[in-house]
């Protein structure tokens, strides 16, 4: 297995295709997506365009789908839901078809569609993908952070980080980036909420009273779910 991690989407490679992609954002998109799954939402369906989701999800029966469209860290105008991961509960989601809209995470999920496997990771189903990739083997995987409008995130390649330092007697690293994640996770392990209320967009989430958020979103390992890309959305 050969790990290479992109910060942002920006960065993957415009050739090849690997056998894992694993898209992450830790604040909040991939953490609310597995959040949604284990409350037992039906799917989750990404989209980068706010007006092709509307236009998607007329096709669902309204009391069948949640439109879910998060701007700067707030909810749409007109939009069910924004992307905070308290509000997916079982009693909201459940049974539910999920459309999605947010400012990075759901375009780093969207850059990476090709991939054989595409899988969304949050440190909160860290063990979950940790698993499969045991279990599956692919020969290259790509670990893609979101970012922030094509910036650098901190929480991103902490998540990475976790991933690839978790396997490191298991792989092998394909770029620098992947050694620097991993590096990063090891020295703030234990300690990634505080890490992520350094981080910009951490700050950005506390001036929008998103503490209880961040402190959700460095659990480790609280689903058991793995969102994985299929012609119906991530199940
Ligand atoms: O950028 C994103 O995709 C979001 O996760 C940002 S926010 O945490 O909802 O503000």
């Amino acid at each position: 297995m050969k790990i290479f991690v992109y910060h942002t989407p920006e960065l993957v490679p415009t050739e090849g295709i690997p056998d894992c992609a694993i898209a992450v954002d830790i604040l909040r998109a991939t953490t609310t997506i597995a959040t949604a799954l284990a409350a037992g939402a039906e799917g989750v369906q990404v989209f980068s365009d706010l007006d092709e989701l509307l236009r998607v999800s007329e096709a669902h029966p309204p009391e069948l789908r949640i439109r879910v469209g998060e701007r700067g860290g707030k909810t749409v105008e007109g939009f069910d839901l924004g992307n905070s991961p308290f509000d997916f509960t079982p009693d909201v989601v459940k049974g539910k078809r999920i459309f999605m809209s947010t400012t990075n995470g759901t375009r780093s999920l969207q850059k990476v569609q090709n991939a054989k496997s595409v899988l969304a990771c949050a440190m909160i189903n860290l063990g979950s993908v940790l698993k499969y990739l045991r279990e599956t083997k692919p020969e290259t995987v790509w670990i893609v952070g979101s970012g922030w409008e094509g910036s650098y995130s901190l929480e991103d390649t902490t998540c990475a980080g976790a991933i690839a330092a978790n396997l490191e007697d298991e792989a092998d690293f394909g770029n620098d980036e992947a050694v620097a994640a991993a590096t990063l996770y090891k020295t703030w392990k234990g300690e990634v909420e505080e890490l992520f209320y350094q981080a910009s967009h951490g700050k950005r989430l506390l001036n929008l009273n998103g503490a209880e958020d961040i402190a959700y979103c460095a659990k480790l390992d609280v689903v058991d779910v793995l969102p994985k890309q299929s012609s119906a959305g991530l199940l």
